[in-house]
């Protein structure tokens, strides 16, 4: 791989857009490259996933606009698909996904962003759909996740009139948890990613699935769908030895996964 950095550190993985030189744009090899690197993550053993860019100035500058400029329509449909399939399968991806914005994260960077469970930035991160500003509509689900995550408002000013936002701003309207000085972010995310690593991974991966699958449907067909899950932690060895350790005054024990 020449643009992704993969790093598994026990149960959390790291993975990098390294194409420091155009701000980690994302071309299509950068793309085809993340798409590989999400599909061989080895998910019995990694329980959280970290993004983040190269660099200290940029987490992802958007799609790449030179090999933008001169696609035709079905060239750009058939860019904008490999965006849409590889950003769903990052939001869709059993475990949990921090993205961990260390810069600008434009257009296609804030939707990638967008498409990682927990968002956290460092103080020079900066957000914005730039793309009316270029002629084109954002492409990879800005136009949908934006409006479900900030005020709608907010974000129609963000898409119309491509207004950026910085970290505090972004704190505030609920875009990121939480903000750190640059060289803090990573080792914020990993603690985050370790705390969430330490939970019972099936009871992890089933909350994903409820918060996410429930968002889609009625709250009578969300919950359920919790009720289904919930009910499926019942068969885990995970279940029996959590609560028993409490009952026992115990700590939580180290969960197998089972
Ligand atoms: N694409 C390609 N190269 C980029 C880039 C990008 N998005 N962003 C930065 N670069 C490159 C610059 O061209 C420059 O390259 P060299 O000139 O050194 O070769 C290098 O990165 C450093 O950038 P700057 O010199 O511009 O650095 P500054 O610090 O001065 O400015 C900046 C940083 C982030 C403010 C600026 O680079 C900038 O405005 N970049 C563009 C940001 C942007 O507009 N992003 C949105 C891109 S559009 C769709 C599918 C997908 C999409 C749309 C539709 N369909 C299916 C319909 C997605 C669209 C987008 O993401």
């Amino acid at each position: 791989m020449n643009f992704i950095q993969y790093e598994q550190k026990g149960a959390i993985a790291v993975l990098t857009i390294a194409r420091e030189k155009a701000l980690n744009a994302l071309n299509s090899q950068v793309l085809d490259e993340m798409d590989a690197a999400v599909d061989a993550i080895n998910l019995d053993e990694v329980r959280c996933l970290i993004i983040t860019g190269a660099g200290q100035k940029s987490f992802v500058a958007g799609a790449d606009i030179g090999e933008m400029s001169t696609l035709t329509k079905a060239e750009g449909e058939a860019f904008g698909k490999k965006g849409n399939d590889v950003f769903r399968k990052i939001e869709t991806l059993p475990i949990p996904v921090i993205a961990a914005v260390n810069g600008f994260a434009l257009g296609g960077g804030c939707e990638l962003s967008m498409s990682c469970d927990i968002r956290l930035a460092s103080e020079n991160a900066v957000f914005g759909q730039p793309e009316t500003g270029l002629g084109i509509t954002p492409g990879f689900g800005g136009t949908q996740r934006l409006a479900r995550i900030i005020p709608v408002g907010k974000a129609k000013e963000m898409l119309y009139a491509g207004t950026k936002i910085k970290a505090d701003e972004a704190l505030a309207l609920g875009l990121v948890n939480a903000v750190y000085p640059v060289e803090e972010l990573l080792p914020a995310a990993e603690k985050l990613a370790g705390k969430i690593a330490r939970n019972a991974p099936i009871a992890v991966r089933a909350s994903k699935k409820a918060v996410n699958d429930g968002l889609q449907v009625s709250i009578d067909e969300a919950i359920a769908i919790e009720e289904k899950l919930f009910g499926s932690c019942f068969e885990t060895e995970d279940q029996v030895n959590g609560m028993k350790a409490f009952l026992n005054k115990e700590k939580a024990p180290a969960f197998q996964n089972k």
